[in-house]
């Protein structure tokens, strides 16, 4: 059965959606990144970048959210647009804007305004700066159509659920106001069954919750290391 490398976070948890989306059997193998499992060696032979999710399909192992998405979907034929060279192109393109945009700008985003030791104006006003750029051009995405490809719900739009939950810790109060679009989406994606055992599935294993030394130091090893 695949093997599926979780934690409660927002990468894994677009992963668990698909997963719930398409009916696949897996088996959730929880990674507690409070805890440091994700440097652990056994861990770090299936995803060296010591991060979730990854998952074991077989003999095949996949890294790195949105290609766990790209190579779920291309395996099952679920959750992709026409197969068209112009749908593919945005495919492509929409997915690889939320892996480097995306995702890296709202989660230092939310680590410098949540967890950063210093509250450091520059880079607050960077990220957040970025964070909103990037919501506003899903957002605009969004006014378009219903779905970030058009009519079908695909890969793309779960990987945009999976941060668009984050959206008020990136960027604070009133962001559902100013994104209505990106709400829409939330709220459509939200009340689909999938979406609810995706959410719900952390609660089969006890995460850590305490975000103490111990856990800084797993999730953040440049605390103990200075190099610049
Ligand atoms: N580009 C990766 C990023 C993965 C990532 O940052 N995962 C976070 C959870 S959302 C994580 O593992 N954090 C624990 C850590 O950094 O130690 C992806 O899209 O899967």
């Amino acid at each position: 059965m695949l093997k599926f490398y979780y934690s409660a976070a927002p990468n894994p948890t677009k992963i668990a959606l698909f997963l719930e989306e398409a009916g696949l059997p897996y088996d959730a193998i929880p990674v507690d990144t409070r805890k440091g499992d994700q440097h652990k060696p056994a861990y770090l032979a299936i995803n060296p970048n010591a991060k979730v999710p990854a998952i074991v399909d077989g003999d095949v192992t996949v890294f790195d959210s949105s290609a766990i998405l790209l190579y779920l979907a291309e395996k099952t034929g679920k959750f992709l647009p026409a197969r068209t060279d112009k749908a593919r192109g945005e495919l492509l393109s929409w997915m690889f804007f939320v892996s480097s945009g995306v995702g890296p700008y709202f989660g230092q985003a939310v680590h410098f305004r949540n967890y950063a030791p210093e509250k450091l104006p520059y880079a607050i006003n960077r990220y957040v700066f970025e964070g909103q750029r990037h919501a506003g051009i899903l957002d605009a995405r969004l006014a378009k159509s219903k779905y970030m490809l058009g009519d079908a719900y695909t890969i793309v739009d779960m990987n945009v659920w999976g941060w668009a939950r984050l959206l008020p810790n990136v960027i604070g109060e009133g962001a559902f106001d100013r994104y209505r679009n990106i709400k829409r989406l939330l709220d459509e994606i939200n009340a689909r069954p999938a979406a609810q055992k995706a959410l719900t599935l952390k609660d089969r294993h006890k995460f850590k919750t305490e975000m103490d030394q111990e856990a800084l130091n797993a999730m953040f090893p440049h605390l103990k290391e200075k190099v610049a």
